[in-house]
């Protein structure tokens, strides 16, 4: 049988067919980047944004990047999921403890709906990066509450829906630089605040069977429920002569205990190629950090960054993605 994705349907999905011959299992958005750097006022750049389907139309939360420099987020809102607009001002956090609510930098940031809400995570500066946790119903009251984990981390992603009767997410323990290393594990919460029972997803490849994961990886998009596991985008980095270049694969893993891999990319699915990709504030980076799906057709629109600067649509569906994997599969 054929793989399906279980989820909701988005007939109104940003979508552009595979171009006639295209051979790759992504294809980008002919209207690319979708977001430019001066999106609002005082942005240097808006890229490793993350947005959901909301009443029939879309909101996200928003790395604007600011003319000084400087790393927040932002709420913004589209009709058809390729138009935005970005509010000037950050979100600004209500919550019950003072300590938490101080703001050294926010940045990357992901959207999961579970149950009733609408969950935030992003890469929180306290004493060094960590993963801040909020939710919003409306994306105009946004409440935070504790850091999921002790720095340093980043990358931090939840699963739509409790597994086996706990909050799950993705992270990836790093430094407090460029880390220059990284893995993905699993960790679990009864109550979204306290996390443990952390369990190792997938690493590095070394050697040079799949180089282009072989410095660090770190999840993007919420992962997808499929028919036969989570279905995991994610970055992977090698580092060169002229510094980290980011591209994406992806992973299926074992729906009931997710941190085991079932399949994984071992040639990338899209990385820096088109000029908007390759040129910007940090050349060479593709960064996912979030999807948008039609359970209907297996239809998948990823949005990611480019080059630390813009924002970009690219197009796959599950099917694509798995016989991607199955096609070209990593020894180990
Ligand atoms: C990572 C994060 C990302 C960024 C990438 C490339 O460490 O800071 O936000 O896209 O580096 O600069």
């Amino acid at each position: 049988m054929a793989i399906k994705i279980i989820g909701n349907s988005l007939p109104n999905i940003p979508w552009q067919d595979k171009p006639k011959g295209y051979r790759e299992p992504v294809w980008r958005y002919s209207n690319n980047p979708i977001i430019g750097r001066n999106a609002i006022q005082r942005s240097n750049s808006v890229f490793n944004s993350a947005v959901i389907p909301i009443e029939g139309k879309y909101a996200g939360v928003f790395r604007c990047d600011s003319k000084s420099i400087s790393m927040d987020i932002f709420a913004g809102f589209s009709d058809d999921g390729i138009n935005w607009t970005i509010n000037e001002t950050p979100i600004q956090f209500e919550g019950a403890n003072e300590e938490i609510l101080k703001r050294e930098y926010r940045y990357d940031p992901r959207v999961c709906f579970i149950e009733d809400r609408y969950y935030i995570t992003w890469c929180n500066g306290y004493h060094g990066p960590t993963i801040g946790i909020a939710y919003t119903f409306d994306f105009k009251k946004f409440i935070q509450i504790e850091n999921a984990f002790l720095p340093y981390n980043r990358n931090g992603v939840l699963f739509p829906r409790k597994i086996n009767g706990k909050y799950a997410m993705l992270s990836r323990p790093s430094d407090t630089g460029h880390t220059p290393f990284g893995d993905i594990f699993y960790s679990q919460s009864p109550d979204m605040e306290y996390w443990g029972h952390h369990r190792f997803v997938m690493g590095t490849i070394k050697g040079d069977e799949s180089a282009w994961q072989s410095t660090k990886i770190g999840p993007g998009p919420i992962p997808i429920e499929t028919s036969e596991g989570w279905l995991i985008i994610y970055h992977g980095v090698i580092n060169t002569c002229n510094g980290f270049v980011y591209r994406m694969g992806c992973a299926l893993t074992d729906l009931n205990e997710p941190w085991k891999v079932l399949l994984r990319s071992k040639d990338y699915i899209l990385g820096p190629q088109e000029l908007y990709e390759c040129v910007g504030d940090v050349p060479n980076v593709t960064f996912p950090c979030a999807s948008l799906f039609d359970a209907d057709t297996g239809r998948i629109a990823i949005y990611y960054g480019c080059a630390d600067t813009v924002t970009s649509i690219a197009f796959t569906t599950v099917e694509e993605l798995v016989n991607h994997m199955k096609a070209n599969p990593l020894s180990e």
